[in-house]
């Protein structure tokens, strides 16, 4: 069907067709409209999920990425870099790379890496790139959140089912595995955590240690010397080689294996428009892997997906709306958040002066040199009515004594910001106000404070300004709010046949680590839709 035979739905039809026509010329107008039944966009933890369920339902599903699939050709793209070392690979389409700290490393030649930054005016957001999204670069923690909280924050949901069905199911699915308690106490990778832990006891706080996605399994025989080190070799942001059970190799692979899923790399969605028909037709730029545009594509199906994680969704959507193409949306771009997140840490940690424990001999100075990049423990502070936190114990892997510890905190948002479409600037912007990081920094400066206290150490002027990196986002969440711009389900409101099933669901705060939850909302979110909407 040619590209002028669809009629447009707007209640402007002048304008939209005005827009549409300038989309055409950017597009070569008379392009091939490639049709599918079902369009996922982004390959993170939504897309997984509703690829998964889709095709074990039998339906062929179409899947878009605009980062690589770094499985396919593993030989030319991979190994992954380390933190110390970082290559090209390590970063997304920049000549340096955009680390929290530690950014020394050059390169001269741009590349679709792994890791990419997303800088607004107060705050610099992190995400994966590529097939499997954040899974690819996070540290695996997968946390459940306080059942009261989650509660308060989904107050429009059955939390029993979720802690019956959603979240074991999302554990199950996702390989959730524990560090082994003897491996633990004795690893000489896991005696920053050990410390930590003994640290935040000796100031008076409840530590808990935490789930990860990393096999453990595989972790013991890397300390053994029986196969590849990874998580032992300081590989995390920049992609595990080996140990991680990212996306790929969960609902990914057992999605593959079903023979329904295509997975396009390198494929980037820059519109969705709704067609008279009801179908949605998906303009796509299709890159080399310097980010040069070197092909372009229409897509066109009957259910969309969209799944391109909180900034990536909220983008989309709120572009496409500006360009007339999909009229009727409500509430699109509130509700955002960072899920309170802070880094900060101390350095002077576990010295001659303020040794954690002289009876110990495995408590002798410092953190330790040789540091696991995967984090097992954390600090649970959450029911101070004062200052609710929980704080992740995090390694800091820089192959030699720093006497440092370093902490992701993540706090309540009190008051959620929002994400709007600037047309002046062609792009998104995120209202976040300064305001925002004031209980951050203080639940922070609190809980440092009383670890010095206790424990001597110093705030971290040398990781952070002023010893904290507040406008530091690791957790953006919100935006396609549940139950705000979509029902209860993921479904679009005024959008019907358009579905969201990732972090830009949950309203700007879960209280831990969020992509346990995001997978458990994307299951609860699929079951209804393949129940309801595909008969
Ligand atoms: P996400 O995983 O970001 O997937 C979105 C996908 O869509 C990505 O692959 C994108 O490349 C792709 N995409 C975006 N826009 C487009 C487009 N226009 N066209 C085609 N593809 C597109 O979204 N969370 C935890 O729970 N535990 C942790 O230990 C943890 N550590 C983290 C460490 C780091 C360094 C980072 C960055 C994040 C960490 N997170 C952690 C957060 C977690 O990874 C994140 O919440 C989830 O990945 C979000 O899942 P989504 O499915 O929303």
């Amino acid at each position: 069907m040619e590209r002028r035979n669809f009629i447009r739905l707007s209640a402007t039809a002048g304008a939209s067709l005005l827009f549409s026509d300038v989309l055409a010329d950017q597009f070569g107008g008379e392009n091939e409209v490639i049709y599918v039944d079902h369009l996922i966009i982004g390959s993170g933890y939504g897309g997984a999920v509703a690829a998964l369920r889709l095709t074990q339902a039998g339906h062929k599903v179409t899947m878009l990425e605009m980062g690589l699939d770094w499985d396919k050709q593993a030989g030319r793209y991979r190994p992954f870099s380390n933190l110390i070392t970082p290559k090209r690979n390590s970063t997304w389409l920049r000549t340096k790379t955009v680390a929290p700290m530690m950014n020394i490393s050059h390169f001269n030649q741009k590349f679709t890496g792994v890791l990419d930054r997303m800088d607004f005016e107060h705050i610099k957001i992190y995400a994966g790139r590529g097939v499997g999204g954040g899974s690819l670069v996070n540290g695996g923690m997968a946390v459940q959140p306080k059942k009261d909280y989650f509660k308060e924050i989904f107050p429009q949901l059955d939390a029993d089912l979720f802690w019956q069905k959603y979240y074991p199911m999302a554990k199950k699915q996702l390989e959730v595995n524990e560090i082994p308690e003897g491996f633990y106490k004795q690893s000489p990778y896991y005696k920053f955590a050990r410390i930590g832990e003994k640290e935040a006891q000796k100031a008076g706080f409840k530590v808990v240690k935490v789930p990860n996605v990393y096999s453990f399994k595989y972790m013991e025989q890397e300390q053994a010397g029986k196969v590849p080190k990874s998580a032992l070799a300081k590989e995390v942001i920049y992609g595990n080689n080996y140990g991680k059970q990212s996306l790929d190799k969960t609902y990914l692979y057992k999605a593959r294996q079903t023979g329904l899923l295509t997975i396009l790399d390198l494929h980037q969605a820059v519109s969705v428009e709704r067609l008279h028909s009801g179908q949605y037709e998906v303009r796509v730029e299709v890159t080399d892997t310097a980010g040069t545009v070197i092909e372009k594509k229409r897509i066109c199906c009957k259910k969309l997906f969209l799944n391109a994680g909180s900034v990536g969704s909220t983008k989309l959507l709120l572009k496409s709306a500006h360009l007339g193409l999909l009229p009727g949306m409500e509430n699109v771009g509130q509700f955002w958040g960072n899920n309170g997140n802070i880094m900060t840490g101390r350095n002077m940690v576990n010295t001659l002066f303020n040794r954690v424990d002289k009876k110990n001999p495995d408590f002798g100075l410092g953190t330790g040199v040789k540091q696991s990049t995967i984090p097992v423990a954390g600090v649970d502070h959450w029911e101070d009515k004062k200052n609710p936190f929980f704080a992740e114990i995090s390694p800091l892997p820089m192959g030699m004594e720093v006497y440092t510890a370093l902490y992701l905190v993540i706090n309540k948002v009190p008051d959620p910001g929002s994400i709007v479409y600037d047309p002046g600037i062609k792009d998104i912007r995120i209202n976040w106000e300064m305001k925002n990081f004031e209980h951050t920094i203080e639940n922070a400066k609190f809980f440092v404070k009383k670890m010095n206290e206790a424990n001597g150490g110093t705030s971290a002027g040398l990781l952070f300004d002023k010893g904290f990196g507040a406008d530091i986002c690791y957790h953006p969440l919100g935006g396609i709010a549940l139950g705000v711009a979509t029902d209860n389900y993921g479904r679009v409101k005024g959008c019907k046949s358009l579905y969201v099933t990732d972090g830009a669901l949950v309203p700007g705060s879960i209280g831990v680590n969020p992509f346990l939850t995001i997978t458990a909302l994307a299951e609860h979110c699929m079951n209804d839709i393949l129940e309801k909407d595909f008969n």
